[in-house]
């Protein structure tokens, strides 16, 4: 195993990277912009090294700096967290020949997923069932391009090969709009991503975001660990997440999952994965894979009892998964409401002193934040300022527990979206589960206040 592994990240995550390193014995180091210089985190850390200003173009996202960093500390490996560098196949690639282990998939995965195209290629390969569309990038042939969305059937919509994340797309209703469509998105792909190349989808009006969680070790294991509806989403923020996804078979899920696990074992994945699907009419159909550790993992981790950055971190040592498909059962369920530091109706940030805090507790209920009494919630960075997790019997039970512990939490000196969850949670819809990707934003516009 690892005796140093630096942390290349802030906030919550770079705080859930070191409590899983303490608990296996590992030092960590943290690295720290101008602006998290005063973080906890920070503070406690067995060594810290600042890597730059509060810019992230020049210290999260600074590879030389955070390579040296390793270096000047005698660190194994690198763990990238979530955002920033974590989906970068090139500092993957800069990290292993720097002679460290980059702990994620290999640079080779990561841009095999960071390209759509051929994301969606292996994945038909592999046998995981995909949005019907063009086979791979589109032609420049203006009668083969409607000639291809003619066959999927309107409405299509157009996706930037190098997009994702909700970037690069637009809809296309009728044949009169799609060729000039398909120019636009190619040119602000290549501004945006560097590469034109952009493909077609029958684009689904009503689907629910249902993703599969991998993990993968360098031994030819895969496992799935259940799914996440992450359905409640605003600007494709989730704001709420889930697992199990309200009604969708146990079966079905099954199926879609062995299929996820042995793609990996096809591509060679291995560390944490991260399938997304839409879920519609009672089918799955692959949109994108993440090849980073997300957000939202704690839910998986409450209904599973596996730790996820453990297990990332081990196989990334080269040890094997510490359990086998049979051995992962799911017991009740959890959800997550994301805490950010906004207004809760109008989301605008709200950064700042934060001048009381007080975490919600008791059985079943989980609090992954950086945060504090007098924690500077800086204004340079994504405003998640902690996530609200909680596990029960049963979903009702589990809404019940999430209730409770937002009429406990404390925030006091900033706004945060804290009343929005609690709302959210008395919506019956929502109780009622199974509500599509519209449905939140669909929720704010009917519920308009000041
Ligand atoms: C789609 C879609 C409908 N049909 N693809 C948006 C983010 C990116 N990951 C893929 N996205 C979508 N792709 C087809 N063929 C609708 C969306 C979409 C969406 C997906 C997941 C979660 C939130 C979303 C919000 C708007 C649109």
């Amino acid at each position: 195993m690892f005796k140093k592994i630096l942390i290349a990240n802030r906030g919550e995550i770079a705080l859930r990277i070191q409590r899983a390193c303490r608990e296996m014995g590992i030092k960590a180091v943290m690295v720290y912009s101008e602006a998290d210089r005063e973080a906890k985190y920070v503070k406690l850390a067995d060594e810290a090294v600042c890597i730059g200003p509060a810019a992230s173009a020049q210290s999260y996202l600074n590879m030389p700096a955070l390579i040296s960093a390793a270096e000047v500390t005698d660190s194994e490996a690198i763990h990238p967290g979530y955002g920033f560098l974590s989906e970068n196949a090139d500092f993957a690639e800069r990290v292993e020949k720097s002679g460290f282990t980059f702990i994620g998939p290999t640079a080779e995965s990561i841009r095999l997923m960071g390209d759509k195209v051929s994301a969606k290629r292996a994945m038909i390969k592999a046998g995981v069932p995909t949005v019907p569309g063009s086979e791979g990038e589109l032609p420049d042939n203006p009668a083969e391009i409607k000639k291809i969305a003619k066959a999927i059937g309107y409405p299509v919509i157009i996706k930037a090969a190098g997009g994702g994340g909700g970037r690069g797309m637009r809809v296309v209703h009728t044949e009169a709009a799609l060729l000039h469509a398909v120019q636009t998105t190619k040119t602000e792909a290549g501004s945006a991503f560097g590469n034109p190349a952009v493909y077609m989808e029958k684009f689904l009006q009503n689907p629910r975001h249902v993703e599969i969680q991998v993990i993968a070790d360098t031994h030819r294991n895969a496992i799935y660990l259940g799914e996440r509806d992450c359905s409640m989403q605003r600007r494709h923020q989730k704001v709420i997440e889930e697992a199990p996804a309200p009604g969708i078979s146990r079966r079905l899920v099954e199926k879609i999952g062995e299929r996820c696990a042995a793609a990996c074992r096809k591509i060679g994945y291995r560390g944490a994965g991260t399938f997304e699907f839409l879920y519609e009419n009672g089918e799955f159909y692959f949109i994108e894979m993440n090849t980073r550790v997300q957000v939202e993992h704690p839910v998986t981790e409450m209904i599973t009892g596996v730790d996820i950055v453990r297990e990332q971190i081990s196989v990334a040592a080269g040890n094997k998964l510490s359990l086998t498909q049979k051995q992962v059962t799911i017991h009740g369920h959890a959800m997550e409401c994301r805490i950010n530091a906004e207004h809760p109706f109008n989301f605008m940030p709200s950064p700042g002193r934060i001048t009381g805090w007080h975490a919600a507790g008791g059985p079943g209920v989980r609090v992954d934040s950086h945060v504090y009494h007098n924690y500077m919630v800086p204004p340079h960075y994504d405003s998640m300022v902690g996530k609200l997790i909680v596990h029960a019997d049963t979903r009702e039970m589990a809404l019940a527990r999430m209730r409770s512990a937002l009429s406990e939490m404390v925030v006091e000196g900033i706004q945060t979206n804290i009343p929005l969850h609690r709302e959210l949670m008395l919506d019956a819809k929502f109780a009622a589960g199974g509500t599509n990707i519209h449905y939140l934003e669909e929720w704010l516009a009917s519920h308009q206040r000041g």
